[in-house]
């Protein structure tokens, strides 16, 4: 059904818009009153005629047909989205670009009750926390789609967050984070996250460089003290968690480490991970001494980080690791002698590291330099077999940029992120030149298009300021093609005026046709924090429950729960200044509604959503607590409230659930102390 849609989405009915076309044609815009024109329809307008009066191009009529969903109908693809400093992950129907959901990952999200009071939230919160403070904010850059064979297997997504070095795994079940990691060596973090092609290893590269283990040192004993890191987080299917005992991070030098990429297929068991500030610039430490915007951009080559990971993975086996707050860390000294780490030099500043489909290249663009550089894996074994003795101040080994280019393609001002298609293509972000590059693979991707290998095809002006871009399946080893979206970073004038912060501008451009015929299509205010990387999923490998399995369901342990309540068995259980209230919740009541308890007491409430109907979510807001809790059907949710301030505080549904949602009610009367044992 889906891969029907995806079909028909590629083929508009050429007559129509043929007829259309030439209607167009012939008649200008009848006036250049937007209101009068959207405001004074006539009856049995024909599209034409609705055209006409709106004045819309042949051209804005394609690009309609070409992301307008019908009512009712599915989009074929999903987007997941970081959210930027939302802190969340957001998802996003293609083409129709409508916000199908925002998942609360690293900051409270009051619809889902995520850090409003639900004690599975706030554990898994907590379990993000600084052991002397809590984490509430994040910074999400990079969602990664688990993998099986280098393709999306639509059961997890995992996420980083930049500002405080986590990562967080969502279980596509239910869309629910279920586990935030806060890496114990490094403070904050950038290149994740990246899975290998099983989803063996979640990647969380660092970035700017800081003493191992949230350690003090000077400034200026950067070179000696500073060090940046990457980290290999163990994921274990089987219990969709993170494991942080068979997890281990690699000292490297104080380079600031930026994006990551895994190896896949011929390249599968190898990470590539670039780097900036090579010049290991301090910043200005006293005034009149250069900003980092200028120092670290002194050199003309910063290092591709070329790791072989199925080694690294052997050396943290045998235990040659130190410890840093309880994970295990390859000193660099190690890395270099088992020969797990080597450089090849990158042009200039680079931002964007990506492998090909079949793993064979790796497209590295370097912000200040006006070309997509492309090495070859093959070339970079290679070099390394042949050794060099060239080294860094550290002693890591300096491959010869030589010996590992493959290509070299000019595409424009400010290239970043690239991503590929189904024919062959390249596509790159230019951040300075507000653009899509879609350039060329050579090699064994040549067959698939008429162009000659690695040349720049088409460049199409987006709005503005792009940063990442992505691609259906377009890191994957099966990229899909069709559609892409341009992550702007700027707006400047595409919408009505919200104030001076305006929102980010995801740009959807078709790129089914080959040749110089990508075509923008769409433009989606993205007014939810600035989303940085995104990934596009066919929906239909997505299978997540319409309801949770049974009555009673524990979504954080996806088990039943002990807590949970069945119908008749509602019951209000005190106890020495606790008091636990096993509740369930179905249209259109709360049972127990009445809840008297004293002044000082905890309170648990453990409230089940004894519902089996899709859809048939109920809330749970308790006014005066900052408590709201998301029922969704079958779901057993638990919270605890400190009921310090006596009063007679409503408790009601947040769902508008049904006709006599209004009535969906009841107490909690908070008896004060002086009342006690009257
Ligand atoms: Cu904004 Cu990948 Cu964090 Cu580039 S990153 S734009
Ligand atoms: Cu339940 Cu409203």
């Amino acid at each position: 059904m889906a891969r029907r849609n995806e079909e028909t989405m590629m083929r508009p009915p050429a007559t129509t818009l043929l007829a259309l076309a030439v209607a167009l044609a012939a008649t200008g815009c009848p006036d250049d009153d937007a209101d009068r024109r959207i405001t004074t329809p006539r009856a049995g307008e024909t599209v034409t005629e609705i055209a006409q009066r709106r004045g819309l191009t042949p051209d804005d009529l394609r690009a309609a047909a070409k992301t307008y969903m019908p009512t009712g109908q599915h989009d074929p693809y999903v987007m997941f989205s970081s959210g930027g400093h939302s802190g969340q992950v957001i998802v996003i129907g293609v083409p129709s670009m409508r916000i199908l959901r925002v998942i609360g990952v690293f900051t409270p999200e009051p619809w889902q009750g995520w850090g409003f009071g639900s004690l599975a939230s706030e554990e898994v919160l907590s379990a993000g926390d600084m052991p002397t403070h809590q984490l509430r904010w994040g910074d999400t850059h990079h969602p990664a789609l688990s993998e099986t064979n280098g393709e999306y297997d639509g059961q997890w997504c995992f996420v980083n967050d930049k500002a405080n070095a986590r990562v967080a795994v969502i279980d596509l079940r239910d869309f629910e984070t279920k586990q935030i990691v806060k890496n114990p060596v490094a403070i904050n973090d950038h290149g994740g996250t990246f899975v290998t092609p099983d989803t063996e290893w979640v990647i969380e590269g660092g970035q700017y460089a800081t003493p191992l283990g949230w350690e003090y040192a000077s400034i200026d004993d950067y070179q000696q003290k500073y060090r940046g890191t990457v980290t290999m987080w163990k994921f274990d299917r089987e219990r969709g968690r993170i494991d942080v005992e068979r997890s281990f991070t690699m000292e490297l030098p104080p380079y600031w480490q930026d994006l990551a990429d895994a190896g896949k297929l011929v390249s599968d068991g190898w990470i590539f991970l670039n780097s900036f500030n090579t010049e290991m610039a301090t910043g200005a430490t006293a005034p009149g001494e250069p900003p980092f915007e200028v120092g670290a951009s002194q050199s003309d080559m910063d290092y591709l980080h070329v790791i072989n990971l199925r080694k690294a993975v052997e050396v943290a086996r045998a235990g040659r690791t130190i410890d840093v707050r309880g994970m295990k860390v390859i000193p660099l000294e190690t890395s270099i002698e088992e020969g797990l780490l080597h450089f090849v030099p990158e042009p200039k500043s680079p931002h964007g590291v990506d492998v090909t489909p079949g793993g064979e290249f790796i497209v590295v663009s370097g912000k200040l330099d006006p070309h997509v550089t492309i090495f070859s894996f093959q070339k970079i074994q290679e070099a390394i077999a042949r050794g060099t003795a060239d080294r860094d101040p550290f002693g890591v080994p300096i491959l010869p940029f030589d010996q590992c280019v493959e290509a070299q393609v000019e595409l424009g001002l400010g290239p970043l992120h690239t991503q590929f298609d189904d024919k062959g293509y390249a596509y790159t972000s230019l951040f300075l030149d507000s653009a899509v590059a879609r350039w060329t693979l050579g090699g064994p991707y040549q067959e698939r298009h008429p162009e000659p290998g690695w040349t720049l095809v088409q460049k199409l002006p987006v709005h503005y300021n792009i940063g990442h871009l992505a691609a259906v399946e377009g890191d994957t080893t099966t990229p899909r093609g069709g559609f892409l979206v341009t992550l702007n970073k700027w707006s400047v004038d595409r919408f009505v005026s919200t104030g001076p912060l305006l929102p980010q501008n995801f740009q959807l451009v078709d790129i089914g046709v080959p040749g110089e015929t990508m075509e923008l299509l769409y433009d989606m205010p993205m007014g939810i924090g600035e989303p940085h990387y995104a990934q596009i999923i066919v929906a239909d490998k997505l299978s997540p429950w319409d309801v949770y399995p049974e009555v009673g369901w524990d979504p954080l342990n996806q088990a039943p729960d002990p807590n949970a309540t069945r119908q008749g068995e509602e019951r209000i259980v005190r106890g020495d200044g606790r008091v636990d209230v096993y509740m369930t919740v179905v249209r259109s009541r709360f049972t127990p509604e009445h809840i008297e308890v004293n002044q000082g007491d905890v309170v648990t409430f453990h409230i089940t959503n004894v519902e089996r109907a899709k859809d048939a979510t109920h809330g749970w807001g308790l006014g005066g607590h900052n408590v709201n809790l998301s029922l969704e059907p079958g779901e057993t949710a638990s919270c605890t409230v400190e009921v310090t301030q006596p009063g007679v505080y409503p408790f009601y549904c947040t769902e508008f659930c049904s006709a006599l949602h209004l009535e969906m009610t009841g107490y909690l009367r908070v008896r004060p102390v002086e009342e006690l044992g009257k």
